[in-house]
């Protein structure tokens, strides 16, 4: 199916700000514990009940993702993917526990029958994966996950930067 790319959308945005969403991707930490960057605003957004839930299911492995209800979210679910944390050189499996996070991701959408959804760039703040080999890995485990779900009409990679948005663009341009 060539169709995945019609689904994508790639934009600027606050991912906390998004109205017209089934779900929304946190980048989250393996203790599930609220952090800063994306996680601390949907945190904030959502209210304190997220992190009383967060503390109860505890732990969620590097690669794996957790659905979570979005409390004062506008969305339904927020899914707590947890990605790899950069070592020099990315030779410790980063690229696949990357791509790992988005593809869960999307799988848990589908059983939560989700027909939107929107990322923020995993990995790339706190955990310091490089932002275009990360968007590289990102869009092409998505275009995976589309073909995968063609129920998942509308997904979404949210970038918070200018710089990460160009990234994003070139990677998805590169993509056949
Ligand atoms: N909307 C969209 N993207 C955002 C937002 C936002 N409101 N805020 C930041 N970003 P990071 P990580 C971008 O550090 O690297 C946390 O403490 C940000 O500019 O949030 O996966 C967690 O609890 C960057 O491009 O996530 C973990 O402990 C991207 O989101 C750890 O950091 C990801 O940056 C996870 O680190």
């Amino acid at each position: 199916m060539s169709d995945w790319k019609s689904r994508l959308t790639i934009l600027q945005d606050d991912i906390t700000a998004l109205d017209d969403v089934d779900a929304i991707v946190n980048a989250a930490n393996e203790q599930l514990r609220r952090g800063a960057g994306v996680c601390g605003a949907i945190h904030e957004a959502a209210g304190p009940r997220l992190a009383g839930l967060c503390q109860d299911i505890g732990h969620c492995s590097t690669g794996e993702a957790v659905a979570t209800p979005a409390f004062d979210l506008p969305c339904k679910f927020v899914i707590h993917a947890v990605g790899p944390v950069w070592g020099a050189g990315g030779g410790d499996r980063e690229d696949e526990l990357l791509a790992s996070c988005y593809q869960t991701s999307l799988r848990i959408a589908n059983d939560l029958h989700c027909a939107s959804i929107a990322f923020p760039s995993i990995s790339t703040g706190t955990y310091g994966f490089p932002v275009q080999r990360a968007a590289n890995v990102a869009l092409e485990a998505i275009r995976v996950g589309l073909v995968e779900f063609p129920e998942i009409t509308d997904a979404r990679m949210v970038c918070f930067s200018a710089g990460d948005l160009e990234a994003y663009e070139r990677a998805l341009s590169e993509i056949a």
